[in-house]
């Protein structure tokens, strides 16, 4: 049976991958009517990772014979400046993401529960991926600024990632 302190964790932490997919599909549809469908692409794809993030946490409280609960959650923002925009909120969260997790794995050290620790690592390890995927998008789009060519191009670049990456189900990751 899992720990208390660990499952409110974990539940939490589920509401806040579907909220990533949230927010993520709200930024995928901005950019489609904005003139970006290559960041659509690859928003929509990883709105998808999101809550297969999310899959993996539901199937491992359901394993450990616990039951996940969904919580309310607010809207996601819908409007952005610009694509630059976009990409800053997209690191904020990935920070508070990475922050969470961290937090997370400190209860379940605290409360003995090494099984669910080690289910975790992969999350952190996950999340450096993540930090690194994004940063690297940041800091491409903050060197074209206003350039349209260069935004363009940029545009392209994310569409071929998104073409690139199949998301996996929760058992293959
Ligand atoms: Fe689930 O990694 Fe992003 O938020």
């Amino acid at each position: 049976m899992m720990n208390k302190n660990v499952e409110k964790a974990i539940n939490e932490q589920i509401n806040k991958e579907e909220f990533s997919s949230r927010l993520y599909l709200a930024m995928a549809i901005w950019c489609d009517a904005n003139g970006f469908p290559g960041g659509a692409e690859f928003l929509y794809k990883h709105a998808d990772e999101e809550r297969v993030h999310m899959l993996k946490l539901v199937h491992f409280v359901a394993d450990r014979g616990g039951q996940a609960k969904l919580m309310p959650m607010d809207p996601p923002e819908q409007n952005y400046k610009d694509l630059l925009d976009v990409f800053q909120q997209i690191m904020k969260h990935e920070e508070f993401i990475t922050e969470s997790i961290n937090k997370m794995y400190g209860v379940a050290l605290k409360e003995n529960e090494f099984t669910t620790a080690n289910f975790l690592q992969w999350y952190i390890t996950e999340q450096v991926e993540e930090e690194k995927l994004f940063s690297t998008i940041l800091d491409k789009i903050s060197l074209v600024g206003t350039d349209k060519a260069g935004m363009f191009h940029i545009d392209k670049e994310l569409e071929g990632m998104a073409a690139s990456k199949t998301v996996p189900s929760p058992e293959d990751v």
